[in-house]
């Protein structure tokens, strides 16, 4: 039996209408499709992984990091490995210890159930350091823990990845599970961008690359 790994990414208030500092446009419609993925008596996920973006206040993604530059806007910057890229400013946003960077609490009910089976992984903790993809982030109870190698341990080949925001933190978890040659499929109910347009060049950047985008057909997930 060939064992896939659910990947649920950044379902945070933050990233949820109507409260979220960086709301996800429908955000909210991936709560009941992530939650029918968690029912125990339809699903049998040997790993669920769910990301937590968890940045210090001050973080290096903040727009209030670099004033006087607006949320929203571009700035080439130099990170703490020296890297230079051009960063998008966001609002603050899952700022460690405050509500906005919890999980849903619907979510998190549903995986309480399934116990051991959860793993949290936490990224962006760094102060100078973007991370959008869950494969940047610590499993946090074993911090030297990398996820590609925790899922090579449990023997996972296939990826299923559902989360907030489909052309940021899901297109780059996405993209790192296809480098590291897990077989990785987006469920498209259960995900939400930012933007129509970048969410629509996520799709066909992963399709291009072989990841498998499937909607629900009947009462199973089908391509
Ligand atoms: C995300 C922007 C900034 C995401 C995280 O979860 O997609 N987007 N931080
Ligand atoms: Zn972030």
């Amino acid at each position: 039996m060939i064992k896939t790994a659910l990947i649920i990414v950044d379902v945070q208030y933050d990233f949820l209408p109507p409260d979220g500092s960086l709301a996800v446009p429908d955000g909210q419609a991936v709560l009941p499709v992530i939650q029918d993925l968690l029912d125990k008596t339809k699903w049998d996920w040997p790993v669920i992984i769910a990301s937590q973006d968890y940045h210090p206040s001050g973080h290096i993604s903040f727009a209030s990091s670099h004033p006087p530059n607006e949320a929203f806007s571009k700035k080439t910057i130099r990170d703490a490995r020296g890297k230079e890229y051009e960063q998008t400013l966001w609002p603050d946003h899952c700022v460690q210890g405050t509500k906005g960077a919890e999980i849903d609490s619907s979510v998190r009910g549903a995986l309480e159930l399934w116990g051991g089976t959860v793993k949290v992984v936490r990224k962006g903790t760094h102060l100078r350091l973007e991370a959008y993809s869950a494969f940047e982030g610590y499993i946090t109870e074993a911090t030297t823990t990398e996820l590609v190698r925790y899922l090579r341990s449990m023997e996972v080949e296939k990826v299923a990845i559902v989360g907030l925001a489909t052309d940021f933190c899901v297109l780059q978890t996405a993209l790192s599970a296809l480098s590291a040659s897990f077989e990785t499929t987006i469920i498209a109910p259960a995900v939400r961008g930012i933007s129509e347009a970048d969410t629509n060049e996520a799709f066909d950047k992963l399709k291009s690359l072989g990841g498998k985008i499937i909607g629900r057909q009947g009462t199973s997930w089908e391509q």
